[in-house]
């Protein structure tokens, strides 16, 4: 068949999502269609012919070297240990003299991680023992394996079960006439019978369907497996279709880290998606650790739990020698680089999850208006549709932040351009939003259409900014324009150039007020292998596809960040959305699943994926609100804007041949519930705000697996379809058609008491209550000894709330206490980062509550006061209240109790949000 035959079929699949509705897994390489995989799988547990030298240990103050021998190669490798801050070791192992230089990322770290010193080095001829603080690592010269301590416990284990394969780089071998080896017999000779890496058929070229893979640097995979006893679950390496706790993959596929446009990607699937962030956290009852596999080629990883019986009890005894424990194992295996992990040794879930971003950094705090709620669709037709749509939104008393446009305004596909029929005035068209508070954001693709009136093009090819074949010549793709290549976003004049295209006198019709959505940066490829680029293309550098794929649309939006920083002078926190991430990516950009589809299990994975990557660094999350594919039912309309709106990024989006549907497009009951899902979002920013801040701070996830905060809890460790906002709100919404009840896991060992927000009426139980639910109810609950800020004046958007007051809502515990904390600036740029903030901890103790500034230095002219306080299970018999504060002096305070919901209510206490007060309530 002609290419552009099938190219076209290709495209009528993709644009029609009612023809098909499952994926199509020909598409996608099993792990035993893929050499390095198989290469790696087939590896016996139990030997491993990797041994340490201990004469060759060399310490410094933080870090020892030693050199590693591999008995059937003969290869030599370096082994570095390093001692970083946070709880953290990092292991490095590169061959000693490898042919050439293998492939070391560099993009997903924030910063060179924090070294610290070690307290001592021990060494003996079976083991070297390196000690910092109550950590420990001790490395086993033969077989070589690393075991990791904390407090005396041994936390994680690597290599135990011998899997660790590090192909040495080599010449490819040449068969002569007698079908000896020619080449390479040095290595391949009878003293050292190799590592069997030549004799599997993929190892010097692969083809996949009709694509060819030269691979002319051979066989290169990196693997290593890890132990983690008294671990009961493992979580992370998103991106999957899948539950929150990985599963065995004893009798399946491995999880596998490709970025991949996986057109229909099905729910409970192990398969690859648009992102990979390869960090793994185990977590038992005593104890929460990590890896962190820092590598960007492509990666399958293997779970094993306590589960898979018989096997593990001979992988135990191998670490601990014991049977009792459970334990969870994993098995890294990549197609090239290097080894280099970071161990992070807890001991509490968020201590590793700290301990993670600590090493890729957390998100900026983004602007107030990305938390509300977006627009999108594949596509509003022109600007007039844009103008009705937002204008819909008020007059339906709706809030809106951003109207939305995909990839057809722009003219033929050509990003940076408009299609001038449709837009022939998009100046009009932003200057119409922004002077209702909203903004515009597009969308632009990674790949630039082959056309030589393509300003774009022409620069990119006279330049030679595009990503090359092997042969040199700039690399040919199909995606949405036709024929385009793709800029190669590891050159620094590329990214330079780029970020020049968004200058407002270059990108017309744009204002600071347009923001940008970055999709198919896996990249996708229509006509390429598995739908992406070819792994032998080669970057800036000389490296390989193969060596960089994953982190390819992290580098992209990285230049998308630094464009729009740069384009606002560095006034303006950047807004980016991106369909492909790598680790660190949380750094410049929000993220969505993707193509999902209107059916209840797209809706229902939703909160698994978004908590994977929430815990893996990435809290600004979201999925289509709706589903992409196929129509909703107002129902399914319905249950989804409830969830949706307690994920952080709120987007509805849907496909191209997809009905209308805006939030008035069904009936008039389901515009009222969404309205109502829309203002209960809108009330609660000010929390989600505040989160945002704290995660910057301090790397804490804005979204939480209950086990994050109930760690002892084992019920709770599979829980993947409640969340916990920060660690005051418990949301479990409605993921089933026709429920009249949900059941709702109540945590915090009958210490804690949990009040619905609705009614305020109180659950304490640790487990199961059933709450019986109608079309209108989204079961959250608020923790006792919480105070939550609120506002409840809803705008048409967030810029028209800026100044509105607050609102407390406190629920004293059983000794009459509660704490929260409320973080209030500007709301759109980085002044917060030269003190102008208001950071305030507001406690009730004792009948008082007291607002305190908690950054006394920091500062910040807010024109918001405090409106209303209502406290849940408030001391009996108050009548009264009184306000002190420095310019308010002392004022009584009117309060009233309800005696049905048992909620005490402070009206217009009136002071400003920037003060310092305190209110005692009197008898
Ligand atoms: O740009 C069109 C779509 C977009 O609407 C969607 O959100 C992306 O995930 N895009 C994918 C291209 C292909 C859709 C089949």
């Amino acid at each position: 068949m002609a290419s552009y035959v099938r190219l076209a079929l290709f495209l009528i699949l993709l644009c029609s999502p009612f023809l098909v509705d499952a994926v199509n897994r020909d598409n996608f390489k099993r792990c035993d269609q893929s050499s390095f995989c198989r290469r790696c799988r087939k590896i016996e547990p139990g030997k491993t012919p990797y041994q340490l030298l201990p004469d060759t240990l060399i310490q410094n103050e933080s870090m020892i070297t030693i050199d590693l021998f591999n008995k059937d190669t003969g290869v030599s490798y370096v082994v570095q240990l390093t001692s970083l801050k946070e709880s953290t070791f990092r292991l490095h192992i590169n061959e000693k003299n490898p042919l050439h230089p293998r492939y070391e990322n560099e993009y997903a770290l924030h910063d060179q991680p924090q070294i610290t010193k070690l307290d001592s080095v021990e060494k003996t001829t079976e083991s070297i023992t390196v000690v910092k603080g109550e950590n420990k690592a001790i490395l086993y010269v033969n077989p070589f394996k690393i075991d990791l301590y904390s407090q005396g416990v041994l936390i994680i284990s690597a290599n135990a079960r011998g899997l660790m394969r590090f192909e040495h780089l080599r010449t490819k071998p040449v068969r002569s006439e007698q079908g000896e080896n020619a080449e390479g017999a040095e290595i391949n000779n009878n003293t050292y019978p190799g590592d069997g890496a030549d004799s599997d058929p993929g190892a010097w070229e692969e083809n996949f369907k009709e694509h060819h893979d030269a691979k002319p640097f051979g066989p290169e995979a990196v693997a290593m497996d890890f132990s983690f006893p008294g671990s009961e679950h493992a979580y992370g390496v998103p991106e999957h279709a899948d539950s929150l706790a990985l599963q065995s993959t004893k009798s399946t596929d491995p999880y596998r880290l490709y970025n991949l446009d996986v057109f229909e990607y099905e729910t409970n699937e192990r398969m690859a998606l648009y992102g990979a962030i390869p960090v793994l956290y185990a977590h038992g009852k005593e104890r929460s650790s990590g890896v962190f596999w820092h590598n960007t080629a492509e990666t399958w990883i293997d779970i094993l739990s306590s589960a898979d019986n018989n096997v593990v009890e001979s992988i135990v005894n191998f670490v601990s020698g014991s049977t009792k424990k459970s334990q969870v194992d994993a098995y890294f295996m990549s197609e090239s680089g290097v080894i280099d992990v970071f161990f992070m040794l807890g001991p509490k879930p968020l201590d590793v999850f700290k301990q993670y971003t600590v090493l890729t950094g957390t998100a900026p705090l983004p602007q107030m208006f990305a938390l509300g709620y977006h627009q999108s669709r594949w596509n509003y037709n022109d600007q007039d549709d844009v103008a009705t749509i937002a204008e819909s939104f008020d007059t339906h008393d709706l809030p809106l932040e951003a109207m939305w446009l995909d990839i057809e305004y722009a003219d033929n596909k050509k990003y940076f351009t408009w299609d001038s029929r449709k837009f022939p005035n998009p100046l009009e068209m932003v200057h119409n939003l922004t002077g209702k508070g909203r903004k515009l954001v597009v969308i632009i693709d990674p790949h630039i259409k082959r056309d030589n009136n393509y300003f774009l093009h022409n620069d990119a090819t006279s330049f030679g900014y595009y990503i090359k074949n092997r042969d040199g010549k700039d690399y040919e793709g199909w995606c949405w324009p036709g024929s385009s290549s793709y800029l190669d976003f590891f050159d620094p004049k590329v990214i330079e150039y780029y970020v020049g295209l968004y200058n407002l006198d270059k990108f017309h019709g744009t204002t600071n007020d347009v923001y940008i959505w970055n999709d198919m940066n896996e990249p996708s490829v229509f006509n390429g292998p598995e739908i992406t680029a070819l792994k032998d293309l080669v970057h800036h550098g000389g490296w390989e596809h193969r060596d960089v794929h994953n982190i390819n649309g992290h580098m992209y939006i990285r230049a998308t960040y630094e464009a729009l920083f740069r384009r606002s002078g560095g006034s303006l926190r950047p807004f980016v959305l991106t369909r492909s991430f790598f680790a660190g990516s949380q750094r410049y950009a929000t993220m969505w699943t993707g193509d999902n589809m209107a059916d209840w299990n797209h809706l229902r994975i939703s909160y698994p994926m978004c908590l994977s990557v929430a815990i893996s660094g990435m809290s600004f999350c979201g999925a289509d609100v709706g589903g992409f594919f196929k129509n909703p039912d107002s129902e399914l309309f319905i249950r989804w804007y409830q969830a949706g709106a307690w994920l952080p990024f709120f987007r509805q989006h849907s496909h191209i041949e997809t009905k209308r549907r805006e939030p008035w497009t069904f009936n008039e009951e389901t515009t009222q519930i969404v309205r109502e899902a829309l203002r209960l979002r809108y009330s609660y920013l000010p929390l989600w705000y505040t989160l945002f801040r704290e995660h910057e701070v301090n790397g804490l996830p804005v979204i939480r697996p209950l086990w994050a905060h109930y760690p002892l809890e084992s019920e709770a460790f599979t829980i993947d379809d409640h969340l916990l906002l920060g660690d005051s709100l418990l949301v479990r919404p409605v993921f089933q058609s026709g429920a009249t009840e949900v059941a709702v896991y109540f945590p915090g060992e009958n210490k804690v008491t949990w009040y619905d927000i609705d009614t305020m009426q109180p659950y304490q139980k640790t487990g199961y209550i059933k709450i019986p639910v109608t079309i209108h109810k989204i079961p959250v609950f608020q923790r006792s000894g919480s105070i939550v800020p609120r506002k409840m004046r809803i705008r048409r958007s967030t810029v028209a709330m800026k100044n509105d007051p607050y609102t407390l809502i406190i629920i004293a515990d059983s000794n009459g206490k509660a704490s929260g904390n409320l973080y209030i600036d500007d709301e759109t740029s980085f002044e917060y980062r030269h003190g102008k903030y208001l950071y305030v901890r507001i406690t009730l103790d004792s009948n008082k509550i007291t607002s305190t500034l908690i950054d006394k230095l920091a500062s910040y002219e807010t024109q918001s006061w405090l409106e209303r306080i209502d406290v849940a299970n408030p001391p009996q018999g108050i009548k009264s209240a009184q306000l002190e504060s420095h310019s308010m002096g002392r004022v009584t305070l009117e309060t009233t109790y309800n005696p049905h919901n048992n909620v005490l209510t402070i009206r217009k206490p009136a002071v400003n949000m920037g003060e310092e007060w305190t209110i005692e309530l009197l008898h």
